[in-house]
């Protein structure tokens, strides 16, 4: 069947082309837990997707609305026109978030979600007479997209190397992953609150009238799971509210649910400035992103001159069949109560998980709501290969993780059963056992 169709005019995003075409890993179906691949067979999705299929594939509420939407209107003008279906989303999501983050600026992906904040950031500053205040501060190992704003204040090196000069004026925190003092902790881990301090170095360097924002993922998803020491994101907190600087958390990841909570910044305590949210939203079945600001933030450029607050937006900013997708996910997480089930069954990934200390190659296990990670010994020589080779081994027996160097990462989506968590986990522990 996959010798019928044609691999090479499409130049796949962050997959090794040539690897994946000479033997393809297709999908064709997806229900509920699981996908079906071109040649039939059935894989237990253990990473909803890319982390976004919260609610579980194809489920009919969302599927229908989507549907009828597409019928009904398929598009609308995005700029100096509108439809209430954004209105209604806006106001649904706002009723969620922490705090007064109660304006919501709509978008198609994570990355746009954060460029928008980046740029929104400026102009706040800007539009109170703080035009100087344009330094970003990041962190290493952060993922914030593929944007130029985004691989600039984000810590992977190989997303940052190929691209030349990025943003100017951009600094970073360092990152808190640290085996020796944390490896299996459960949850939080208790040391390295202590590395936030290190905004203090950052703003005695560049001066806080220079700095617009921090931006951090309150837990780092892509890098490899890294869950924030406890009173680590109480602390960064503490030191940009003090100098006037911006606290974005990048919770494209992390809202929805992942946590066990409506956003991570309910979990963790924390009141940032801005949240930016993409997948789970419409739980990965139209692209949508967008980024949430409190009232200070909006009502500063309500309070600007008259006209365009902000010259900024896409032409699918609140796609209608994105915003139809997203009531009907927002709803359908409600009468399901998904959050509060992932917030039950975190337990339950988390004594699965860390079963596995003692298999084979383990170093590490790390986990925080429905979110997990198992980090391996690298082969010496060969960073990454062996939890490639374990990623493609779970494939082959059924069941879809997500790699990224020698970790591996579970995601599943917020409908999954303990039965299902056990086989992720003891496919994983089969595999490890006999890999080299
Ligand atoms: N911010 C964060 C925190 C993300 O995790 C983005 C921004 C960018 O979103 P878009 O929609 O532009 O891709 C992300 C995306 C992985 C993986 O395997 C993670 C992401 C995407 C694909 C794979 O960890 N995160």
């Amino acid at each position: 069947m996959t010798t019928a169709l044609d691999l090479d005019s499409h130049w796949m995003p962050f997959t090794a082309n040539r690897q994946f075409k000479a033997a393809p890993r297709l999908l064709v179906e997806a229900e509920g837990m699981y996908y079906k691949t071109m040649d039939g067979r059935r894989i237990l999705d253990g990473f909803a997707g890319l982390w976004c299929c919260n609610a579980g594939h194809c489920r009919k509420p969302i599927s229908d609305a989507i549907a009828r939407q597409a019928a009904t209107m398929d598009y609308a003008p995005a700029f100096q026109m509108g439809h209430p279906l954004s209105f209604q989303l806006a106001s649904r999501i706002a009723k969620l978030a922490p705090g007064n983050l109660d304006h919501v600026f709509f978008c198609n992906s994570g990355s746009e979600a954060v460029d928008t904040a980046l740029k929104i950031a400026l102009g706040f500053h800007r539009v109170q007479g703080r035009g100087e205040r344009v330094r970003f501060i990041g962190r290493e190992r952060g993922y914030h997209g593929v944007g130029f704003g985004g691989i600039s204040v984000g810590g992977i090196p190989a997303n940052r190397k190929m691209f030349g000069n990025m943003l100017v004026g951009v600094d970073h925190l360092p990152h808190t992953h640290n085996l020796e003092k944390n490896a299996f902790s459960r949850g939080q881990p208790a040391w390295g609150a202590h590395l936030a301090d290190d905004l203090e170095r950052l703003v005695a360097l560049h001066d806080a009238s220079t700095i617009a924002a921090v931006i951090v993922e309150p837990m780092a998803g892509s890098t490899g799971v890294l869950i924030p020491p406890k009173g680590y994101l109480q602390r960064l907190r503490e030191i940009t509210s003090k100098h006037g600087i911006l606290l974005i958390f990048d919770e494209v990841i992390t809202a929805f649910g992942r946590m066990g909570a409506n956003f991570a910044a309910d979990v963790y305590g924390v009141q940032p400035d801005m949240i930016t949210f993409a997948k789970g939203v419409t739980s990965g079945t139209v692209p949508m992103g967008g980024v949430l600001v409190s009232s200070d933030i909006y009502q500063a450029f309500m309070s600007g001159p008259a006209g365009i607050e902000i010259f900024h937006g896409y032409t699918y900013s609140a796609h209608p069949l994105a915003c139809a997708a997203g009531i009907a996910t927002l709803d359908l997480y409600a009468a399901e109560g998904l959050f509060e089930r992932a917030a039950r069954m975190a337990p339950r990934l988390e004594d699965a998980l860390h079963s596995l200390k003692g298999t084979r190659h383990v170093i590490d296990i790390r986990n925080h709501g429905l979110v997990g990670a198992v980090e391996l010994a690298p082969r010496p020589g060969a960073g990454g290969a062996r939890a490639f080779e374990a990623y493609l081994k779970c494939y082959e027996k059924g069941v879809l993780v997500r790699q990224t160097a020698d970790i591996i990462a579970i995601a599943p989506a917020l409908v999954v059963e303990d039965a299902q968590i056990d086989q992720i986990v003891s496919t994983l522990r089969e595999v490890l056992t006999a890999l080299d």
